[in-house]
């Protein structure tokens, strides 16, 4: 029997979540006919490797998905909603990465360790949104617990790399460290502050509930992911001058008691997540060990001694892998496996 082979559009594949989807798909050997990359026209032309083949970089317009199957979108939130309906309407599945489908109820937002079967309702738009990295990579952990025993509220705390921001944001505390070293005053654009030896609890704008949109988006996506309304959330996002891995600290309250043993026996075998808890040995999940992997780390598990049914976890994943273009690879996996 032949596999079948799909054409797949990158739309944003000059971009640092662009650039990992093409070693992602190259990774997981996607069954692809045709690769077509999309991007500004400050792009057009130049040539992206994939597989040792070059492809030329093609304009990212309503009429660049003709014959696509799948599209997948990282390149900003308006250009999502400028161009993720003419690709659906062209008949590609689009799958993206922004925040603006994610809280639509007509769209699906999709962890495939978590709520795989919520892909179904991609026929309604033609769009599947991924969530945000933060978000993602909490749920992973979280998942096997809320089906063990429920989770009635979580309390999470953010340290989340630079990386996240984009390329030019990785070179401005690449340029601060620098400055620092040689005794020069530093400059900042693309974050409001410095981010070199910082911590800016500070990240998408401010809200008038005192809230960032990013712990927002941690709030409302978990609900829907999770399909439960009523999970309390509550979230403190950080960046800080790490360049890959976001590392979260999660504190949760379980509908039932659950020691900590039970839970690192539940995790221990949990889809998309390693378990890294030897702390006698100084083993325990790290932002500097988790850039390039697929999985979501996991460690520092303990009972919350405050409450009757608490636990503590630290979770650290690459939040442009799992966080954004694995998650996204993933989800058309399931799609062209299930569905097309
Ligand atoms: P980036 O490195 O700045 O790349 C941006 C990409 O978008 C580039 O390919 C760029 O093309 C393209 N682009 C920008 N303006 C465009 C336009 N007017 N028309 C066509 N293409 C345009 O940013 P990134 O870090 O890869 O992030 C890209 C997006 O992915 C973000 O804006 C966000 O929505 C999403 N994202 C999601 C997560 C998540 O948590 N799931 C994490 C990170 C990012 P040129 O090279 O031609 O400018
Ligand atoms: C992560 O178009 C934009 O301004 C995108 C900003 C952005 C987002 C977003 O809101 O889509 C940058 C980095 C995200 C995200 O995943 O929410």
């Amino acid at each position: 029997m032949s596999i079948r082979k799909y054409n797949v559009a990158v739309a944003g594949a000059t971009g640092a979540v662009g650039g990992a989807m093409l070693d992602v798909l190259e990774r997981r050997d996607f069954p692809i006919a045709e690769l077509r990359l999309l991007a500004s026209e400050r792009s057009v032309g130049k040539k992206l490797k994939f597989k040792g083949e070059e492809i030329a970089v093609q304009l990212l317009s309503k009429d660049a998905f003709d014959g696509i199957d799948v599209a997948l979108f990282s390149a900003g939130a308006s250009r999502s909603l400028e161009f993720g309906p003419a690709a659906a309407e062209a008949g590609a599945v689009v799958v993206d990465n922004s925040s603006a489908y994610r809280m639509d109820p007509e769209i699906p937002l999709v962890v495939p360790e978590v709520n795989p079967h919520a892909i179904a309702q991609y026929k309604k738009r033609g769009i599947i949104a991924n969530p945000n990295c933060s978000t993602i990579q909490m749920l992973v952990a979280l998942k096997p617990i809320v089906d063990a025993v429920g989770i009635k509220r979580i309390v999470v705390s953010t340290y989340q790399a630079v990386s996240g921001t984009g390329a030019k944001a990785i070179e401005e505390l690449k340029d601060q460290v620098m400055a620092y070293a040689d005794g020069r005053d530093m400059s900042h654009e693309v974050y409001p502050h410095q981010i070199a030896f910082n911590c800016l609890p500070h990240i998408d704008s401010f809200l008038p509930n005192g809230y960032t949109k990013e712990e927002m988006k941690m709030v409302n996506e978990t609900r829907k992911i999770f399909e439960d309304p009523s999970i309390g959330v509550t979230a403190t996002t950080v960046r800080v001058p790490v360049f890959y891995g976001h590392s979260e600290s999660v504190n949760i309250e379980t509908g039932k008691k659950i020691t900590a043993e039970e839970v690192k026996n539940l995790l221990q075998d949990a889809p998309g997540v390693k378990l890294v808890d030897d702390p006698e040995n100084l083993q325990y999940p790290l932002a500097v060990d988790c850039a390039g992997k697929f999985e979501t780390l996991v460690g520092r598990i303990r009972e919350d001694e405050s409450i009757e049914n608490g636990i503590n976890l630290w979770v650290v994943s690459d939040n442009i892998l799992k966080g954004a273009a694995l998650n996204t690879v993933q989800i058309a996996e399931v799609l062209i496996h299930e569905y097309l």
